[in-house]
């Protein structure tokens, strides 16, 4: 059978093409003793790419892909055929999925399951004849109606364990696959009102969930790392994930902050009222950090809106805080990323993740380039340089005793400029 794709060649590294090429990922070219393709670990995503239709709340479907409605077993494995084919024209090394994805839901809770492994085996043997490794895998826990008010926070205790049959198959399946994480987004996890919900026993549930699915990661001998990606609303008014340091709130209170961490995506930072820099800044300061997901917002029209990235600088202060953290280290960049609905061919899709790609190598390069020439880090040292001094100022001493210290020797701090303008013109020479 022809590709989905057609004649569409594998994309090469060429910054002189007139056409299709990486005119900055260099996947081989090295950054300090790594190469561009270990430091940025590129992932598709297989839901917006292969999922959705290109509805929007005005419309319904725009793409017309052939395996469309993919409600078969035969038209799912069409489907993961067009995937993976894709995956080796962009040479990506990582892909993610969500149950849902890759199999058509059965007639019961055990034709799922059944249906997930057997397409488990029909990509595990795409992924072993050279395609791409599995970033993460996750459960769709939001979707269908029967998730409407929440999964592991669920009035219903019935829906509270098809969940936790829900994600153990998928946690199997992820381990199966050689999965480097786990991702939890807490898709329903919030509510609409306060009006019928019990907002404590819901963080309880959510909290007991979370314990429970770190140790089945245990007891199967999952090494990867389990992710919660933070969203501050949409679906729900009020989600409880909603941004890093609520997780990590939330990770303290039931004890798991050191076996849970943050899968950061650019656009629900956005959401949040912060910038993606501001939440990668708060995981590695927590010690969560994880991976990230690579799609932006639109920043006038306030929704999820995952767009492929296309901001150079933005990139850059992402990826510099990325290397700030030591880089990915089960994590990577994967594209949460989906096409405008009215891009309907499948170049678009290429040219899409190809356009994003690059913009990531630019940031990475500029990052890099920042760091190497210590040219944020050097001032913002200055900027601290008293307290290299002065830690024995705070060590052991009580409010009492600084006070003394403040007013014996009639203290008087003068302002000094914080630069933030002359630090933006130094990032503009690296981007
Ligand atoms: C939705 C989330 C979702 C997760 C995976 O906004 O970004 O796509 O990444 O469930
Ligand atoms: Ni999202
Ligand atoms: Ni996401």
């Amino acid at each position: 059978m022809t590709s989905y794709f057609q004649d569409i060649a594998p994309v090469t590294y060429d910054p002189q093409a007139k056409g299709l090429a990486f005119r900055h990922y260099d996947p081989q070219e090295m950054l300090g003793g790594k190469s561009m393709q270990d430091h940025l670990r590129f992932a598709v995503c297989y839901w917006h790419n292969f999922v959705w239709e290109g509805n929007d709340p005005f419309g319904g479907q725009t793409f017309d892909r052939p395996w469309f409605p993919a409600d078969t077993m035969d038209l799912a494995k069409r489907k993961a055929d067009a995937a993976f084919d894709m995956f080796k024209i962009l040479g990506v090394p990582f892909w993610c999925f969500h149950d849902h994805d890759i199999r058509p839901e059965g007639a019961s809770l055990k034709e799922s399951h059944d249906r997930l492994n057997e397409m488990a085996d029909y990509v595990q043997e795409k992924m072993e004849n050279g395609g791409p490794k599995l970033l993460w895998g996750t459960a769709n826990m939001f979707s269908n109606r029967r998730f409407m008010s929440g999964a592991s926070t669920n009035p219903d205790p019935d829906v509270f364990a098809y969940c936790a049959s829900t994600v153990k198959s998928c946690m199997d399946v992820t381990h199966r696959l050689g999965g480097e994480n786990y991702v939890l987004w807490g898709g329903r996890e919030g509510y609409e009102t306060l009006l019928n919900t019990d907002l404590d026993r819901e963080l309880q549930q959510m909290g007991r969930f979370l314990q429970m699915v770190v140790d089945y990661k245990h007891k199967i001998g999952f090494k990867g790392a389990i992710l919660i990606e933070p969203k501050p609303q949409e679906p729900t008014k009020h989600q409880y994930d909603y941004d890093v340091a609520t997780v990590y709130g939330f990770l303290k209170r039931f004890g798991l902050e050191e076996e849970v961490q943050v899968n950061v995506e650019q656009g629900h930072a956005i959401l949040a009222g912060h910038s993606f820099e501001h939440e990668l800044a708060m995981a590695r300061t927590l010690g969560i950090f994880g991976s990230i997901d690579m799609n932006r917002n639109d920043y006038q029209s306030g929704w999820d809106t995952d767009q492929f990235p296309n901001n150079a600088p933005e990139a850059a202060l992402a990826y510099y805080e990325v290397l700030k953290a030591g880089g990915f280290t089960t994590g990577g960049t994967n594209f949460d990323a989906k096409l405008r609905r009215q891009s309907l061919d499948p170049v678009d899709l290429i040219a899409a993740h190809v356009g994003g790609m690059d913009i990531c190598a630019r940031g990475l390069k500029a990052a890099y380039a920042m760091l190497a020439d210590d040219a944020l880090e050097a001032p913002r040292r200055e900027r601290y340089a008293g307290w290299e001094t002065s830690d024995h100022l705070v060590e052991g001493k009580t409010l009492e005793q600084i006070a003394d210290y403040a007013e014996s020797r009639g203290l008087d701090p003068q302002p000094v400029s914080g630069r933030q303008e002359i630090l933006e013109n130094i990032v503009n020479r690296y981007v």
